[in-house]
C-alpha cells in the first residue's frame, strides 16, 4: 500500500527529501492504557516527561546521572558488577561519577541535546541508600539547568525519611519499585534488607521493606508529588500475584503502573540468571498488562534503561558522552535555544494532534478486528526509519479507529555496512511473529520477501504512525 502522506516532519528527526508530504491523519489513542480521567494540571505536569507520557517519549529525552552504587537491599534480579555497553537494563553503568561531574555532564548534554526534559538518578545502586551524593546532585542540577525536570527511582527503603528533601528539592516524579505486597512472595525477590545498620534475612527484612514502600507511596501521594510503581514480572514467583499489587498502589495513590519483564540470563551472574529463572514472553507480559489496566493508567513504553542512560527512550547514547569524552567540554546552558526547541517541538505536536484527529474522523470503521504492527520509528510519532536500522520495532494494537502502543520488541541490527545478515533476518522475522504488517520507511527486496513468506506485510511509507496503521488495517480486514 502506498498511504497518503502529512507531510508531517519532526523539527528532531531528519530524513532525506525524498520523505513525501501530503494529507492528513489520525487515530488519536496511542495512549499507553485505559482512559484515565486527568485534569490539565496533570497534563502540563507530565507532557514533557517522556516515562509519564507515552506521547511525549516520542519527542523528549532524558538522562541518567550515575552517582548512587550502594544499595541496601539484594534483589535476585540485580548484579551490578556486570557492565556491558551494548547491555541495557537498570543496575548496569559504565562508571559512577561524583555530583559535580554529574551535574557537568547533565549541561553539557543539554547543550548537545536540546530535547532533554529530564535527568533522573537511578542507580546503579539505590539513590535512598546514598541521600548525600543524590540531594547534591539534584541540587547542583536545579542551580545551573532549572528548566530541567527531576526524578528519582527508589527501591523505596528510606523513601519515608526523604519525603521532605524530595518536595523541598522540587523533584515532582518518584519511581517505588514495587514486586510484592506479601512478604512471602517477597522472600522469594529479596534474600536481605538492610535498614538502619542492621541486615535482615529472609521474610523479616521483607516485611520491613513493603511496610516502608506503602508508607512512602502514601507519604508522596500527600505531599502531592507523582509516583509512578515499577514492577518487575518473573514468571511463576510473582506474575499472579501483580493484579494484587495493582490494586494496593491504585488504594495508595500511585499515578503510573510500570510492568517490566524480568530480565535474566546465566552470563548476567544474579541468582534468577544463574538458576535458570525465566522472564515473560511478550504475550504473557501483555497478558498481565491488559488485565491491569482497568482503572489505572499502565506505562507499557518502559526501556529498561541503563543507570546511565542517555537520549530518546529508544535509543542509548550513553557512550558518547563518557567522562573521557566530555572532559574538557565547556559546560554552557543556553536556555533561550533550549526553550526554542521545545517551543518548536510543542508545534510539531500540536500539527501530529490536528492530523491524528483527522485521520480517526475519517477511519472510524465499525470492523474493530485487533490485529498487531510492527513499526520502525526514529521518534517523532512518525514511521520514518529503514527497516535494516531498526534496533527495536514499536508494536501497537490496531482496530478499526483506535491504535494503541502495546510495547517494544528489541532485535538486532539488520543491516550491517551494507548487506543484510540472514540469520539476523530470521530472529528479526521471530520477534514480531505475531505482528500482521511491519511499517518501515525503506525495506530491501530480500527482506521483504522474507516477510512476506512469514506473513507479515511490509508496508513502505513515511507518515505519522496512526494514519500508516489504520489504513493498513482498513486493507487488511478487507
Ligand atoms: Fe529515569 Fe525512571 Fe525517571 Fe524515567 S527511566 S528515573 S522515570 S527518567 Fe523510564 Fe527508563 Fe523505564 Fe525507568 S524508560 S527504566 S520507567
Ligand atoms: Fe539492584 Fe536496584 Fe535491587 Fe538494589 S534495589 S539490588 S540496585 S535492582
Amino acid at each position: 500500500m502506498s498511504p497518503q502522506s502529512t507531510g508531517l516532519v519532526s523539527p528532531l528527526v531528519t530524513e532525506p527529501s525524498s520523505a513525501s508530504a501530503k494529507a492528513k491523519s489520525g487515530g488519536c489513542g496511542c495512549s499507553s492504557s485505559a482512559t484515565v480521567e486527568m485534569d490539565e494540571k496533570l497534563k502540563e505536569r507530565i507532557a514533557t516527561h517522556p516515562c509519564y507520557s507515552e506521547e511525549a517519549h516520542h519527542h523528549y529525552a532524558r538522562m541518567h546521572v550515575a552517582v548512587a552504587p550502594a544499595c541496601n537491599i539484594q534483589c535476585n534480579y540485580c548484579n551490578r558488577k556486570y557492565d556491558c555497553a551494548n547491555e541495557s537494563r537498570p543496575g548496569v553503568v559504565s562508571e559512577v561519577l561524583t555530583p559535580e561531574e554529574a551535574a557537568h555532564k547533565v549541561l553539557v548534554i543539554a547543550s548537545k541535546i536540546p530535547q532533554l526534559s529530564v535527568v533522573g538518578i537511578a542507580g546503579p545502586g539505590d539513590p535512598l541508600a546514598n541521600p548525600e551524593k543524590t540531594f547534591r546532585t539534584f541540587e547542583l542540577i536545579a542551580d545551573s539547568a532549572p528548566d530541567i525536570k527531576l526524578c528519582l527511582s527508589t527501591n523505596g527503603l528510606m523513601l519515608p525519611e526523604y519525603i521532605d528533601k524530595i518536595k523541598q528539592l522540587n523533584i515532582d516524579h518518584v519511581t517505588i519499585t514495587i514486586n510484592m505486597v506479601d512478604p512471602e512472595i517477597g522472600a522469594m525477590i529479596y534474600p536481605w534488607v538492610h535498614y538502619k545498620r542492621k541486615r535482615y534475612r529472609g521474610i523479616e527484612g521483607v516485611r520491613i521493606l513493603h511496610e516502608k514502600q506503602m508508607e512512602g507511596l502514601q507519604a508522596l501521594k500527600e505531599a502531592d508529588i507523582l509516583c509512578k510503581v515499577n514492577s518487575v514480572m518473573i514468571p511463576g514467583v510473582n506474575d499472579q500475584h501483580l493484579p494484587e499489587v495493582n490494586k494496593m498502589i491504585q488504594q495508595y495513590g500511585a499515578f503510573l503502573h510500570n510492568i517490566m519483564p524480568l530480565i535474566s540470563a546465566p552470563e548476567h551472574g544474579t541468582h534468577f540468571g544463574l538458576t535458570g529463572q525465566r522472564g515473560p514472553t511478550p504475550s504473557e507480559l501483555k497478558e498481565l498488562q491488559d488485565k491491569c489496566s482497568g482503572k489505572m493508567k499502565m506505562m507499557r513504553h518502559c526501556r529498561q534503561c541503563r543507570a546511565d542512560a542517555v537520549g530518546l527512550l529508544g535509543e542509548d547514547r550513553s557512550q558518547e558522552f563518557t567522562k573521557a569524552k566530555i572532559a574538557d567540554s565547556p559546560a554552557v546552558y543556553d536556555l533561550e535555544k533550549r526553550q526554542e526547541v521545545h517551543a518548536g517541538i510543542e508545534k510539531f505536536r500540536e500539527e501530529l494532534q490536528l492530523a491524528k484527529q483527522t485521520v480517526e474522523t475519517n477511519h472510524s470503521q465499525s470492523h474493530s478486528q485487533k490485529i498487531l504492527v510492527a513499526v520502525a520509528t526514529k521518534g517523532g510519532g512518525l514511521v520514518n526509519q529503514h527497516f535494516g536500522h531498526a534496533k527495536e520495532f514499536q508494536v501497537y494494537e490496531v482496530d478499526g479507529k483506535e491504535v494503541k502502543y502495546v510495547g517494544h520488541r528489541r532485535v538486532d541490527l539488520y543491516c550491517q555496512g551494507g548487506y543484510g545478515e540472514k540469520a539476523t533476518l530470521e530472529h528479526i522475522i521471530q520477534a514480531i511473529a505475531d505482528c500482521k504488517a511491519v511499517l518501515v520507511a525503506k525495506v530491501g527486496e530480500e527482506p521483504k520477501g522474507k516477510l512476506q513468506a512469514a506473513g507479515i506485510q511490509p508496508v513502505e511509507a513515511y507518515d505519522v504512525i496512526e494514519k500508516v496503521a489504520l489504513e493498513f488495517h482498513a486493507q487488511y480486514v478487507k
